[in-house]
């Protein structure tokens, strides 16, 4: 018989944290058809084969395993696209999050009329006393002061990671998610065409069991990102946003390197200029590869080589410059406009092409 509830966990690197997850759900939705999908992104620790261990065991659970991939929120969707279950549930694999409030969710969920149930940290009742630190909480504040900000979304706990939401409603969304970085469920919320029905239930953020969090700068650039992507509607690409964010700091590195080399040890202006131009590819290159294509970062002798084919696009993308600029700069006088139009097309070639030449997506056989 087809499940009714389907539970996706998102799992990086969460090898021994899986059979205590299997076992607790397990035994707390006794009674309730039921699966569990684990979504891993070819974990090096072998999650992957810690799953398929499990789904040889029990047909209910299944592995999806994403091979060239990263990101929990786009983790989560592919998952539930996996499943015909009409009701599903994202829960983390490290055991954070109270699994024993499954029942009481689904209960919620079929007879309150409701499209979601979110458990939260911040109601009566919940805790996040499982997060490290001060640190971890005032980010998580932060966060959550964001999205009413930014997307009037006014859940006590839109960061959290742990809800149940029915099918039908999610596949009336799914067009429109940004699939970035971490945050699922302030995706959902802030793709949704009509305000949802959520209740949100208290619950006590437990440690993680096993393992480490793969919480990171990353994960807050990504959220950010998430946020610009909803303001502008999906018509910038959040990517080439921080591409140009990591252009503008090059502009900086430029002019500091032109400043000491030509004033500081009196290079001449044409070697000044020579090598701040180097550094700051270099750096624009680094600060690429680690922010713009974290997910693809380059390592080794792989960044060796997506250095060179990186001076070599911008080379090409400075002549594309200059070429646009000077035209423009003769047809209409203005410098001001032929100075931006050839920096914007610059930018747009620099991007495309090293989207292409240096940070291609690896295939499954890469
Ligand atoms: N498939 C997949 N799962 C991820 C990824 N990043 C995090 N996760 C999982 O998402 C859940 C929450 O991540 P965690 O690092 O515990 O975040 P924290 O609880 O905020 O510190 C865990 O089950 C992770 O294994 C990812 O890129 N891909
Ligand atoms: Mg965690």
């Amino acid at each position: 018989m087809a499940a009714e509830l389907a539970v996706i966990t998102p799992a990086l690197n969460e090898r021994d944290n899986l059979v205590p997850l299997y076992q607790a759900i397990r035994a707390v939705l006794d009674g309730i058809d039921w699966e569990l999908i684990i979504v891993d992104d070819d974990s090096p620790d072998g999650t992957a084969e810690a799953a398929a261990d499990l789904a040889r065991r029990d047909p209910r659970v299944r592995v999806l395993r994403r091979i060239g991939r990263r990101g929990l929120a786009s983790a989560c969707i592919e998952g539930v696209l996996s499943t015909t279950a009409p009701y599903f549930a994202i829960i983390d694999a490290d055991m954070q999050h109270d699994e024993r409030l499954l029942p009481e969710m689904l209960r919620r969920l079929k007879t309150d009329g409701l499209d979601m149930v979110v458990a939260s940290r911040a109601v009566p009742g919940g805790s996040d006393e499982g997060l490290d630190g001060g640190y971890r909480k005032g980010v998580s504040g932060l966060g959550r002061r964001l999205a009413r900000m930014v997307m009037g979304i006014e859940l006590s706990d839109p960061m959290s990671g742990f809800f149940m939401m029915r099918r039908d409603v999610f596949d009336s969304l799914v067009r429109r998610l940004s699939g970035i970085g971490y945050k699922i469920l302030v995706d959902i919320l802030a793709s949704a065409d009509r305000p949802l029905r959520v209740v949100e239930i208290p619950y006590t953020f437990r440690r993680r069991r096993a393992g480490a969090s793969k919480f990171g700068g990353r994960a807050a650039v990504d959220y950010l990102l998430l946020l610009l992507d909803k303001r502008l509607g999906g018509i910038v690409p959040p990517r080439f946003v921080l591409f140009c964010l990591v252009g503008g700091s090059g502009v900086v590195v430029h002019m500091a390197v032109l400043f000491a080399a030509f004033r500081g040890f009196d290079v001449r202006f044409e070697v000044a200029q020579a090598i701040a131009t180097v550094v700051a590819m270099t750096s624009n290159f680094w600060l690429n590869n680690i922010l713009t294509y974290s997910d693809r970062r380059l390592r080794g002798s792989a960044m060796l080589r997506g250095l060179i084919s990186f001076y070599l696009v911008c080379s090409v993308g400075a002549v594309t410059n200059v070429g646009v600029a000077t035209l423009l700069f003769q047809e209409f006088g203005s410098w001001i406009l032929a100075g931006l139009a050839g920096t914007v097309v610059g930018a747009v070639w620099n991007f495309a092409l090293s989207a292409f030449a240096t940070w291609r997506r690896p295939g499954p056989s890469a």
